[in-house]
């Protein structure tokens, strides 16, 4: 299975995440990619490839304008009003309160952010952009006859919405590579989110449309990030109601729960019948993953990739979370492998 990579993943390197009231390293590094991109050349899984550039369209297709002039310009003017640290957001419009844009750099920080973990810092713009590129070439493959491809995305994507950026997220990728597949020329498209996290920006943007059927396997809201989004009770809306599919489950799933929620979604699918399936691939259910609370084992990501490849379809693996770094490129490579496999 081809690989794309970028080593532009590594201007985004975020000095600080809020947790637990303090500022940390962020879970959500550099060396991620690092131990990743090691262990698919430790086991040989195919050929790494370089991004191709694509311009802004694919992006704005799925983005606002004004939200992606934001993410362009709201580290230099964080710096230009004269800030020290990294750029988070402090203010949100709450409850009750305008929803209207504001014009300065620390309102439109709240205006624009979804959670206050997610710096901006001087090069996540140009990584942001890296990470939709290596997206958009991996769709690009499933256009021309491939069966799997993996796009090694950082940042990921999952958590962005057209106009909303956190959870490490600030474009969209798996949700822009869908909807540049829609748009030249696949009618249906099925996005699988088997992240530890709801993928809250994909179903928001696909929430009101049929041409897009998303599933989501995550860690129950009531207790785990994004909090706000992903009961089992959004079907979605309008011409969209029946096309998006939340399978929430509490702390401490293990494998087998987690797999019989996988079948749901893959007998979803296969009723479906799309093009291309986008596999939002985060390894954040992994056991000791250190912000998460699901139980899986290495060896069940082998079963994962070999289940999803029962569905029978050209499929694009897209890099989300997965924050046990040491095992991270053990269980990530173990899917495409179970999928390879099979
Ligand atoms: C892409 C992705 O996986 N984003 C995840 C973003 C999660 N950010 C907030 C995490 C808050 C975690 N609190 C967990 C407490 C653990 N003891
Ligand atoms: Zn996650």
């Amino acid at each position: 299975m081809e690989t794309i990579y970028s080593e532009n993943h590594n201007l985004r390197d975020a000095q600080t995440e809020l947790y637990g009231g303090q500022l940390v390293y962020p879970f959500e590094r550099p060396s991620r990619l690092d131990y990743i991109h090691a262990r698919l050349t430790e086991v040989g899984l195919g050929p790494i490839t370089a991004p191709d550039t694509f311009g802004m369209e694919p992006i704005l297709a799925v983005h606002d304008a004004e939200y992606v002039d934001f993410l362009q310009t709201a580290w230099d003017r964080w710096q230009a009003a004269g800030f020290q640290g990294e750029a988070i957001a402090s203010t949100w419009p709450a409850r009750r309160m305008v929803q209207a844009r504001p014009s300065g750099i620390d309102g439109q920080l709240g205006y624009y952010a979804l959670a206050a973990e997610t710096s901006i810092t001087q090069g996540t713009w140009r990584a942001a952009l890296s990470s939709v590129h290596v997206a958009l070439t991996g769709a690009e493959r499933l256009r021309t006859g491939t069966r799997g491809c993996f796009a090694l995305c950082r940042p990921p994507g999952h958590h962005a919405a057209k106009d909303l950026y956190g959870g490490y997220c600030f474009f969209n990728n798996a949700a822009i590579a869908a909807q540049h597949l829609r748009d030249t020329g696949m009618a249906r498209v099925a996005i699988l989110d088997v992240d530890f996290h709801h993928g809250n920006g994909t179903q928001d943007i696909f929430y009101d449309r049929a041409d897009v059927l998303f599933i989501s396997l995550h860690g129950t809201p009531e207790e785990a990030f994004p909090y706000f989004l992903g009961y089992a009770n959004e079907t979605g809306s309008g011409a969209g109601e029946g096309f998006t599919l939340n399978l929430p489950m509490p702390r401490g799933t293990g494998f087998e729960v987690w797999r019989t929620a996988l079948a749901t979604a893959l007998a979803r699918i296969a009723d479906y019948a799309p093009e291309a399936l986008i596999v939002s691939l985060g390894v954040d259910t992994f056991e000791t993953d250190p912000i998460s609370f699901f139980k899986l084992k290495s060896p069940d990501f082998i079963t994962m990739g070999a289940d999803i490849a029962e569905a029978g379809l050209p499929t694009l693996f897209v890099m989300e979370g997965g924050y046990d770094i040491a095992e991270i490129g053990i269980n990530t490579v173990n899917v495409l492998e179970g999928f390879q496999g099979h």
